[in-house]
């Protein structure tokens, strides 16, 4: 939907595309048109496209080289990109035109589309964020690049057999992966273990074992502009293929488990997001990365200039969350130990050029390393840790006098138990700016983990509320909606999200509202038909959609949701004909493989489902369906078919949720607490338009104060009672009856931490209006469109702004 093509030129663009495709296939494929297989027109299709992006993507390089722009450098474990083909062809504004090139040859471009595997290297929030925030750094032109890993096995694939989570490996690369581009000319030297030589302020780092780490360069266009950046992935090759000498004594296998071995650091993507795994591996994955791209970052530098002078003025890098924070003495023993740099400008320069995000307050998940597993693996940092502690703690000496107790909860060095390093510390200590993800979350912060630290760095902590990219979230997943916004206010929103406040005074026009019924009406069908095919579920697309996706966490509180279905069911088996609103329920995400609460929940509700699905006396009035393997491209197919988007989590634990943003996008209503974005989404939409339940945060902290009583709660709500009783008796696992014991026990004898039965009766109420709007089409309607017009401050646009502007403080690149 960019500037409208005249139409011969339009004739123009689709021949020559047919023309490239066909070439395409013949040439790079090897496949004649008639023998081709929907896989191979899409290689066809996507290397097409690729060449269009090729030139811009040199351009670019050129543009940021000759305006000598600041570079900044984003830093993650995790790119969740999903499928790229869509993206690209939406980006360079020929959808159109490639479908029309391909339905000239026999080709259904949504058809072939559909063959590309997703691109998973992130387990979630986090992950899909990073990717957002690269569409945005290149359709906005700030010279940014990402730097991650490529991993062999992205995020599992899951299945689900018998109603359990069974994991399979994600192998995305088996039918190559047209998007990258191998750089075997950048490799760079990575060393772990060994000892340190001291001479004088330098050290030598001796007796290492090498891994040699080589670029893979991903091409990320900007929409609707020349601008195209880079995603620079880091695989791991061993520094020789085999050992000869093993060779050649016949000994086959020990030959190449050297090059296993080493290779091993890239091979596959942790599945936890939100317990810290400890394991050595994630610790030299971690260190992997940030050492080549540290590497890398500094030779680009030397390469058009010539030494550090203006080293800090030139490079801004950004750590997502602690997982990339070995860049930071990475950085300082390169400057120190391989350029003969001063520890005192080395220290200065990192604490310029390094900035840090935090995404998430819970203990768990926060990284520490024990000093004895970083000493082994990389002795030389954790001696650079031991001096920037000590240079820091001095500092806070000198200005907050020696108390002890303080230095020791500010120390870098938590000194209980088995010592280990907090990599959060770290961060705060080096970066110039640390921010939170919504204003309660970054609020919070400063009042919990970090209290300490703001206390010393007033100054550093800030607020940057997360967005999502509206190319992907909304004009790609939703064509139906995005036909009709075109149609009233232009395409212009796709750049500027805050055009879309204009749809505003349109939930008041009849027709726009009845069309926007329609749109959602189409979206329910294509998720219903896709359940129908894939499921054998039939789902009516006239009931209620209620969705909720995400990953599976106690504190996201899926059971709470569970409650609720379970008590809909026994009212309606109460009182079958009364008037219901028809329901349909649906559950996705996956759960971490060492998480075995997370996997009961997904047991339990696909028992659940079992039970009220097959029940007669229910038929259409509740359906509830767990959605397998839930995904990028998943989420693209199921949030515009949402009417409620349950966003649920406990106040005080989801630092911001971004799915809640996709949905409200999308037109469905949310049903949610007062709890990271969500707040924000209240403001933004006002509360009319909101289903706003459950206790808040200060009441959090208030209740376990005085001692979370759920037994009470139990004892007092019979309703409550019933459910629970359900699932401790095995009522939905009559083969084991004893199966949820555990649930029960944790939610009524072990004072689960997230107070699920505290919000259990006003979550329920609140559903009760959420089906009394129901009845009410058009009021309802009404309200899903003020939610989409709510949403221009929830673009990834508004918040790359802010980094830019207000942290990295790199200006975008002009393009001719
Ligand atoms: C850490 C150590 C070892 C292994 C894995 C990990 C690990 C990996 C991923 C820890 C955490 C994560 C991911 C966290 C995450 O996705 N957080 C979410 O970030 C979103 C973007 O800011 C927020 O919207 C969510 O609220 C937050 O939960």
């Amino acid at each position: 939907m960019n500037q409208p093509i005249s139409l011969d030129r339009q004739d123009h663009a689709v021949a020559s595309l047919k023309d490239a495709i066909v070439s395409k296939l013949t040439y790079s494929i090897g496949k004649d048109a008639s023998f081709a297989t929907p896989r191979e027109w899409l290689q066809a299709t996507e290397l097409a496209v690729r060449d269009l992006m090729i030139e811009r993507w040199m351009k670019t390089r050129a543009a940021q080289h000759e305006q000598a722009r600041k570079r900044v450098y984003y830093l993650s474990m995790e790119f969740l990109i999903g499928r790229a083909c869509s993206n690209a062809v939406l980006a360079l504004g020929i959808y159109d035109e490639v479908k029309a090139a391909l339905s000239a040859l026999g080709v259904d471009f949504e058809n072939i589309a559909n063959f590309e595997p997703d691109a998973a290297l992130g387990n979630g929030g986090l992950g899909r964020l990073a990717a957002c925030f690269l569409d945005s750094m290149a359709t906005l032109g700030i010279a940014g690049m990402g730097y991650g890993i490529r991993y062999d096995y992205g995020m599992f694939r899951q299945q689900i057999v018998d109603g359990n989570q069974v994991e399979t490996p994600d192998y995305w690369l088996t039918g190559g992966n047209p998007w990258e581009f191998p750089r075997p000319e950048v490799q760079y030297r990575v060393r772990f273990g060994g000892y340190t030589e001291q001479h004088g302020d330098q050290a030598r780092w001796v007796g290492t074992e090498d891994v040699l780490a080589m670029a893979y360069d991903t091409i990320i266009p900007g929409y609707a502009t020349g601008t195209t950046n880079t995603l620079r992935l880091w695989s791991a090759k061993a520094t020789s293929e085999i050992d000869l000498s093993a060779f050649n004594q016949g000994n086959y296998f020990g030959a190449v488990e050297h090059k296993n071995h080493s290779e091993n650091v890239s091979r596959v993507l942790y599945p936890d997001d939100s317990t810290q795994s400890g394991r050595e591996l994630r610790l030299r994955q971690e260190y992997f990365f940030v050492s080549a791209s540290m590497q890398d970052m500094i030779h680009r530098h030397l390469a058009t200039h010539d030494g550090f002078a203006h080293f800090a003025d030139s490079v801004a890098v950004h750590l997502n969350d602690t997982h990339p924070v070995l860049a930071v003495p990475e950085l300082l023993r390169l400057l120190m130990d391989e350029h003969g740099i001063p520890w005192k400008s080395a220290w200065a320069m990192a604490q310029k050029i390094f900035s840090y995000t935090n995404h998430t307050l819970m203990h768990e998940a926060l990284e520490t390393w024990p000093v004895n597993m970083l000493g082994r693996v990389l002795p030389r940092h954790l001696q650079i840790i031991f001096d920037i502690n000590a240079e820091f703690l001095h500092s806070v000496t000198a200005q907050f006098g020696s108390d002890i107790d303080l230095m020791r909860r500010l120390s870098l060095v938590d000194e209980q138990g088995e010592r280990r390093v907090r990599m959060a510390y770290l961060a705060v200590v080096t970066s110039h700016k640390v921010n939170g993800v919504s204003k309660l979350h970054s609020e919070l912060m400063k009042q919990s983990i970090f209290a300490d630290f703001a206390r010393v760095f007033p100054e550093r902590f800030t607020n940057k509320t997360n967005g999502i990219t509206p190319r992907r979230w909304l004009a790609q997943a939703n064509p139906s909606l995005s036909a009709l916004i075109d149609q009233r206010i232009g395409p212009e929103w796709r750049r500027d999200l805050d055009r879309l406040a204009e749809v505003r005074p349109l939930a008041e026009d009849h027709g726009f509202v009845n069309a926007c019924r329609d749109a959602k009406r189409n979206n329910k069908r294509r998720l219903a038909q896709w359940v129908q095919n894939n499921l054998g579920i039939a789902l009516n697309p006239d009931s209620l959609f209620d969705v909720q996706v995400k990953r599976i966490h106690e504190y996201k509180r899926q059971l709470l949701n569970l409650l609720h279905v379970v008590t809909r069911y026994n009212r309606i088996i109460a009182n079958p004909d009364a008037d219901w609103v028809p329901r349909t329920v649906i559950f996705a995400g996956k759960a971490a493989s060492a998480y075995h609460m997370a996997k009961t929940i997904i047991k339990l509700i696909n028992d659940v489902a079992v039970t009220i699905n097959n029940d007669p006396r229910v038929g259409d009035k509740l359906k509830l369906v767990f959605i397998p393997n839930y995904s990028v491209t998943l989420a693209e197919l199921i949030i515009p078919a949402a009417d409620l988007s349950e966003q649920i989590s406990l106040a005080g634990t989801e630092a911001s949720g971004t799915g809640n943003m996709k949905f409200a996008l999308n037109g469905a209503l949310t049903i949610g607490t007062l709890d990271g974005a969500n707040i924000e989404i209240l403001e933004q939409v006002g509360e009319d338009n909101i289903f706003i339940f459950g206790n808040t945060t200060p009441q959090v902290q208030d209740i376990r104060v005085h001692g979370y009583q759920p037994r009470q709660l139990y004892e007092s709500n019979p309703e409550l009672k019933q459910v629970l009783d359900q699932i401790r008796d095995g009522h939905f696992s009559p083969g084991q009856p004893d199966r949820f014991h555990r649930v029960f026990d944790t939610l009524v004898n072990y004072g689960d931490h997230y107070l699920l039965l505290a919000d259990y009766a006003s979550y329920v109420t609140t559903h009760e209006s959420v089906d009394q709007l129901f009845r009410q089409p058009e009021q309802w309607h009404r309200k899903a469109i003020l939610n989409v017009a709510g949403m221009g401050m929830f673009s990834s646009d508004r918040v790359i702004g802010e980094y830019a502007s207000e942290i990295w403080r790199s200006e975008p690149v002009v393009m001719g």
